[in-house]
C-alpha cells in the first residue's frame, strides 16, 4: 500500500492540517506530528497531545456512502494494534479504553461542497506519556503507564497504518471485518448508558456499525452516532 507521511516536530493540529491542503494533496497522504498545540476532540473539546502521544491525520478520498463507518474502521485498527500488547476495548463510536481509561481518540472530519470531497479521520494514541495535565489524569492513560515499557513511534505509525488500510480497503469492497473487532470489544457491552438524557441497557453493536439498545420499557432502538455518557457507571467506580 502506498501512502506518504508529512511528518512536523510540531504543529496546531493534523487534522486541521490536512483541511487546509487537502486539494493539493493526494489521497493517502498522512500527516503525522510530535506534538499537537492545539490537538482538537470532537464539538469544542482539545485532545491533549503532548511528546509521547502518536498524533496523526489520514486523508481519504472515498467515493462511497455511510462514511461514518471509517470512524469504526480507525476504532478497530487500534484495538487491534493495542490488543498485541494489552486488553483494550472500543467504547462505541471512538474512543479506545484500557482498564476505564481513554488510551485513543479518534475524529472524522469531512470536507463537502454538494458531495463529500475529502475525510480526513485523526487519531490520538497514548503510547509514551508517563503524566497527564490535572484535568485528565484520572481518566487518561498510556501504553507505557499499562505495561511499562517505551515504544518507537514511528515503527508503530507504519504497523498502525498497515492495519487501517487493510480494513479499510476491505471496507470499500463492503467487507465488514472490521465490525466483529468492535462486536468482540465492545466496552459499552451490557453497560448501562445515557444517550441524549435517556436511560438505556447497551445490548451490541449490530451489522451495520449502529448501537443497539434497549430502554426501561423494553423497546430496543439503533443508534446511528452520537455518544454514550456512563456517568452512573464511571460514579460507581469512584
Ligand atoms: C476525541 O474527542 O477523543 C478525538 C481526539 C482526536 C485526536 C486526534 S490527534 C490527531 C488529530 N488531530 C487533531 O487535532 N485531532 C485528531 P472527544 O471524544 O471529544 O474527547 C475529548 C476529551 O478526551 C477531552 O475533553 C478530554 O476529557 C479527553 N482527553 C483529551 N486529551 C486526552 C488524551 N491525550 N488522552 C485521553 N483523554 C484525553
Amino acid at each position: 500500500m502506498k501512502y506518504n507521511i508529512i511528518k512536523f516536530s510540531t504543529i496546531d493540529s493534523t487534522n486541521k492540517y490536512l483541511k487546509e491542503h487537502y486539494q493539493e494533496l493526494d489521497e493517502y497522504t498522512i500527516c503525522y506530528s510530535k506534538i499537537q498545540t492545539a490537538g482538537k476532540g470532537r464539538m469544542v473539546r482539545k485532545w491533549e497531545s503532548n511528546e509521547g502521544c502518536l498524533s496523526f491525520s489520514i486523508l481519504l478520498k472515498p467515493n462511497k456512502d455511510n462514511v461514518n463507518l471509517i470512524s469504526l474502521v480507525a476504532g478497530a485498527t487500534i484495538c487491534t494494534y493495542l490488543n498485541r500488547y494489552l486488553k483494550t476495548s472500543i467504547k462505541w463510536p471512538n474512543d479506545i479504553m484500557c482498564n476505564d481509561k481513554k488510551i485513543c481518540g479518534i475524529l472524522l472530519e469531512s470536507i463537502s461542497s454538494n458531495k463529500i470531497d475529502a475525510l480526513v479521520v485523526g487519531i490520538g494514541v497514548n503510547i509514551n506519556q508517563t503524566s497527564f495535565s490535572e484535568e485528565i489524569k484520572d481518566k487518561a492513560t498510556s501504553l507505557r503507564i499499562e505495561t511499562n515499557k517505551e515504544y518507537d513511534l514511528d515503527i508503530l505509525l507504519k504497523d498502525v497504518l498497515d492495519i487501517f488500510f487493510d480494513y479499510y480497503h476491505k471496507y470499500l469492497n463492503d467487507n465488514y471485518e472490521f465490525l466483529d473487532i468492535l462486536r468482540n470489544n465492545n466496552y459499552l457491552k451490557d453497560k448501562i448508558g445515557y444517550i441524549n438524557d435517556k436511560k438505556y441497557q447497551i445490548l451490541d453493536i449490530d451489522e451495520l456499525g449502529r448501537l443497539k439498545v434497549i430502554d426501561e420499557n423494553k423497546e430496543i432502538s439503533y443508534i446511528y452516532s452520537g455518544e454514550v455518557s456512563l456517568r452512573d457507571f464511571y460514579n460507581s467506580l469512584h
